[in-house]
């Protein structure tokens, strides 16, 4: 395999130095066997780098320049991926729950023991008991069999997986705005843009390598727009930033439309021609002057104005949103407006100019394709659709009324098991007891499950509470497809087999459904069946990969979808031929009221709580805080405070506080920054137990999404030496 060579001066000036090499000794590399091709398991633009792989073992990796969106480059996170392979913690025997915690056992007795909890609590309580969580971690072949397992084989409507905690607000919104729900454009169109507008993303700690593209569209001359409470580090090399007061994103872009329509910056022919809904537009925003939405959102007027006016002018832009506008009980309405923005500019299908959701986890675009959804089948279908039912039933080779309905999201399935509606839980990449609002409430809900079992390689906060764990793989593990935020549908080859006695997940799946009697729906020998058999269930339906297979992808750096034939070589930009997937080809304007959040700041709680992410933790941070040098550069939790903020309640950096909401208590350092709006505080939630973020939260929901409001909810700071005002309310 060809690979690139660079000398150690090379490999310190990037990455810095090397456990491999000391200034006395020099350059101690253990030569690879070989090196694997493959990408980053993090965050969703899925780095492309080579891993090193001896007798088996990932010793280390080196940088695949080639791969067109890093070309090379890894954020810190990408660069210490490959110590979790070897790591101690890592699970090579499958876990039981016994007096003293938990045994490693056989994977006889573990499976046996799930498989009967199963049918035993679906005979006594109905099939639905029994519910099944995935996630968007895992490749597109794990997220599609998911959802098969859970309908062919348990049977049961209540699957769903921790996409919902992410990017489901977008999903909705660019259904209804698009009729598709992908990003319109590959990243290679960012430095083409004259106007880049970043929206509620902490672009540099997040997406670390897409930084580079938004700086080179700045060096292209264009200008750079953020719209964030913080003044995250991306934020602090723009044009203009507007510290939008959490929750009030749709009253902002409300404030922005008004300008727009009242000066003329719109693109009045494409706006008759190919799209429906904007006189709604008109109305939502005629009352949004400037002077109102500066009340509302705390930006200045002349900034809303300056945002109207680099906006409305440019002539090429590109709009790119994450988590910021998502994580609210507004959130399909906030990403809905500013597809607005995007829509009222005509700025969409052409080179430099379009649309993105920043997915976040590694498959958080693929994660949410192929039919682990609770409402979705694959290929994007609507599982409330009878064609849809009745294409999928076909394939499958079912009848279709064997094929449950639309089950529970997964904060609803967390909610049921309070209830007591659900009683048995089957749980695969997905930490909710970290991750989901309110986690005295998720704690409480695992405790009441009758039966608990996960797949997983590191044992999770949550998987302490289970009855049976697998020892799972990890992505290098494994092979198979994941799809980026552009769209793009990459291949990840097998590097190394998992250790010990642990195994690859989806022949788990397999082996579960086989032993409830399912076992020839599940007939796979290697994953490269299930992506074939993924492709032609696709066919045909919204989200089509039946043109792919894996020499394919290979080939040419991966896929864009939709790719609905062979001879096909996929869609990197949408919309193009300015066609917009509606039986009337034209997009959709939806008029938003802006809604503030479900828990406003009052007497009590006087402070906006938002929370995130640090650059060097992942996520629950199951897999990151396992990592020494991740662990230093973020060891614990803080609580992001303005000056004045501190200054008011007598707080020193550093300084330990109590942070409480109606949900809970935390104590947490102060960190004072000037980058943050005076009225609110900023928590990275990486951490469990009295460390989590989640003991805050609110777990309130979108009404279309279901997504929680983890962007906002009412606080208060207490000195942790002063006697607390009042008792909190349990
Ligand atoms: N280092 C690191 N990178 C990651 C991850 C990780 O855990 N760690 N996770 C990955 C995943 S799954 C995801 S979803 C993405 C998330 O990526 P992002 O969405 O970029 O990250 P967050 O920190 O969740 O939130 C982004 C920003 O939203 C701002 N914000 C809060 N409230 C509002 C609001 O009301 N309006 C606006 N406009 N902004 C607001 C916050 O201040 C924050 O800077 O990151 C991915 N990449
Ligand atoms: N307060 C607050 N809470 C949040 C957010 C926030 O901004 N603020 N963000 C939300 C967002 S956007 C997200 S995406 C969620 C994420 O929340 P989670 O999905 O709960 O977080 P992860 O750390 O990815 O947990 C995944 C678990 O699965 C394991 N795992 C990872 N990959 C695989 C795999 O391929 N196979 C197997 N078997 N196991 C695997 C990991 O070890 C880990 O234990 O958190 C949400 N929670
Ligand atoms: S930017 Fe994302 S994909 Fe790239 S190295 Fe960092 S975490 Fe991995
Ligand atoms: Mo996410």
């Amino acid at each position: 395999m060809a690979h690139l060579v660079i000398n150690e001066e090379d490999y310190i000036r990037r990455y810095g130095p090397s456990l491999n090499y000391t200034p006395e000794s020099g350059w101690k590399t253990e030569q690879a066997d070989r090196l694997v091709k493959t990408h980053c398991c993090f965050c969703g633009v899925q780095c492309g780098i080579q891993l090193k792989v001896k007798n088996d073992r990932i010793i280390g990796f080196e940088p695949w320049e080639e791969f067109p969106v890093n070309q090379g480059k890894l954020c810190p996170k990408g660069i210490k991926r490959y110590l979790q392979n070897e790591h101690p913690d890592r699970l090579k025997n499958p876990l039981i729950r016994c007096e003293s915690g938990f045994r490693s056992a056989e994977w006889e007795e573990a499976m046996e023991r799930t498989v009967t909890a199963i049918q035993s609590i679906q005979s006594r309580y109905g099939k639905d008991a029994f519910a099944f969580l995935g996630g968007a971690s895992m490749t597109n072949e794990k997220a599609y069999l998911n959802g098969k397992f859970a309908r062919l084989a348990l049977e049961t409507s209540n699957i769903d997986y921790n996409g919902r905690l992410c990017m489901v607000s977008a999903g909705a919104a660019n259904k209804m705005a698009f009729g598709i729900d992908r990003s319109a454009n590959p990243w290679s169109d960012i430095p083409k843009a004259e106007v880049v507008l970043l929206a509620g993303t902490n672009l540099s700690e997040c997406f670390p390598v897409l930084t580079e593209h938004v700086w080179k569209a700045r060096d292209n001359g264009g200008k750079i727009i953020v719209i964030d409470p913080r003044m995250t580090p991306i934020a602090r090399t723009c044009d203009l930033f507007l510290p939008v007061r959490p929750g009030t994103d749709s009253a902002l872009v409300n404030g922005i439309l008004h300008i727009m329509i009242l000066e003329g910056w719109v693109d009045e022919d494409f706006i008759r021609n190919h799209t429906n809904g904007f006189d709604r537009v008109r109305e939502s925003v005629h009352s949004w002057t400037p002077a109102r939405t500066q009340q509302v959102t705390g930006v200045p007027a002349a900034n809303i104005v300056k945002a109207a006016e680099l906006w409305g002018n440019a002539r090429t832009s590109i709009l790119l949103h994450a988590r910021g506008i998502e994580h609210h009980t507004n959130g399909v309405d906030n990403v809905l407006n500013y597809i607005n923005l995007v829509l009222t500019t005509g700025r969409i299908g052409r080179e430099g100019c379009g649309y993105g959701t920043i997915t976040g986890q590694g498959n958080g675009q693929g994660g949410r394709e192929h039919g682990q959804r609770c409402n979705q089948l694959p290929g994007g279908r609507d599982i409330n659709d009878a064609k849809h039912r009745n294409e999928i039933a076909d394939f499958w080779g079912v009848s279709e009324s064997e094929l449950p309905g639309e089950g529970l999201t997964a904060c609803e399935i967390i909610d049921a098991i309070e209830d007591g509606k659900i009683k048995g839980l089957l749980s695969i990449s997905f930490n909710p007891l970290v991750s989901i609002p309110d986690s005295r409430r998720t704690k409480a809900a695992l405790e009441k499950l009758e039966f608990f079992a996960c797949i997983d390689f590191f044992l999770s906060e949550t998987g302490r509470h289970a009855d049976v764990i697998f020892a799972g793989s990890l992505q290098a593990e494994d092979e198979g497809t994941v799809t980026t935020g552009e769209g793009r549908c990459i291949h990840l080859p097998n590097s190394i087999p998992p250790p010990g006695n642990a195994r690859v997940d989806w022949k788990i799946i397999c082996e579960l459904a086989e032993r409830l009697g399912k076992g020839q729906f599940f007939d796979f020998r290697k994953s490269e069946e299930i992506f074939t058999e993924l492709c032609a269930a696709s066919k045909g339906g919204p989200i089509d990969y039946s043109g792919m297979n894996y020499q394919k992808l290979e080939e040419d750096f991966g896929i864009f979808w939709p790719c609905p034939n062979s001879n096909h070589s996929g869609t990197p930009r949408l919309f193009e031929d300015r066609c917009f997937f509606f039986p009337d080809g034209k997009a959709r304007f939806h008029g938003i009221d802006h809604r503030g959040p479900a828990e406003e700041v009052d007497a009590d709680y006087p402070i906006y709580l938002t929370t995130g992410r640090v650059v060097s933790q992942y996520l629950s941070g199951n897999q990151t805080r396992r990592i020494g040098d991740l662990v230093d550069q973020y060891p614990k939790p803080l609580c992001e405070m303005h000056p004045k903020l501190a200054d008011r309640l007598g707080i020193l950096d550093a300084e330990e506080i109590r942070v409480v909401t109606r949900r809970g208590t935390m104590l947490v350092p102060a960190q004072i920054v000037r980058t943050i709006r005076p009225d609110t505080v900023f928590i990275p939630y990486h951490w469990p137990g009295k460390q989590s973020a989640n003991q805050l939260t609110n777990r309130v929901l979108d009404p279309i999404s279901k997504i929680p409001e983890f962007k906002v909810c009412a606080c208060r700071l207490e000195k942790i030496h002063d006697e607390p005002k009042k008792e909190v309310p349990s």
